[in-house]
């Protein structure tokens, strides 16, 4: 199908960065952004419920083909275009990739963003300060994530089937996020095997293009 393809959502989104990398893994043409057809799209407004229910980012717009769901969204496009393969043919090692797909997507997402990062991207303490006491609270279960992604890593190139696949891409936009902390370094400490593969996956071109810092 060749119609343009656009991941509705803004591109600082952790989840709209993993389906942009998706898309630069695999040479596909697109844009991205919380617009459609240059209208902006106001976040939960009536539009955006249109196109997902539950009135999150990101939705990829394929022609008339509405889709949600980030990893749903990194499989279909791993199906439906050339270039890359981001999962293995084998059943098993697929479904290997799927489990640390969505281990990283609802779980460690929600330990490393929406309980850490969050509190600072958007601060919603006193006159727009980080509250350090939710910060706090949410550094154990970070910690752990984190360590359960060192597991899945092991001492492996890649998190699965010994190849860059849709969990990698959905686990970097988190890992550069946690390392861009005030105290990321603490976190992520140089040497570590997490850190020697963030690094390692910040220095491809998929990562070049869409990691870009916050504005
Ligand atoms: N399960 C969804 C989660 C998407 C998600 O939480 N996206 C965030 C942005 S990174 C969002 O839309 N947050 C707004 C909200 O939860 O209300 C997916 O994998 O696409």
């Amino acid at each position: 199908m060749n119609a343009a393809l656009h991941i509705v959502g803004p591109t600082f989104s952790n989840f709209v960065r993993s389906v942009m990398l998706c898309c630069e893994e695999k040479g596909i043409a697109y844009s991205a952004g919380m617009e459609i057809g240059g209208q902006p799209l106001a976040f939960k407004g009536e539009e955006h419920f249109k196109l997902n229910p539950y009135g999150k980012v990101p939705v990829l717009l394929h022609g008339d083909r509405v889709l949600f769901e980030t990893a749903v969204i990194c499989r279909y496009l791993d199906a439906a275009f050339d270039g890359p393969a981001l999962q293995p043919e084998d059943p098993w090692a697929r479904a290997l990739v799927d489990q640390s797909a969505a281990e990283i997507a609802l779980y460690i997402d929600k330990a490393l963003m929406r309980d850490l990062i969050l509190e600072f991207a958007f601060p919603r303490g006193e006159n727009g300060s980080v509250r350090m006491d939710a910060v706090d609270a949410a550094l154990p279960a970070a910690r752990q994530a984190l360590a359960r992604a060192e597991r899945l890593l092991g001492d492996k190139a890649f998190i699965a089937a010994g190849q860059y696949t849709l969990a990698d891409a959905l686990l970097i936009p988190m890992l550069d996020y946690v390392a861009g902390l005030p105290f990321g370094a603490e976190l992520l400490p140089v040497g570590a095997p997490l850190t020697a593969y963030l690094d390692a996956m910040r220095a491809r071109e998929s990562s070049r293009k869409v990691l870009q810092p916050l504005g």
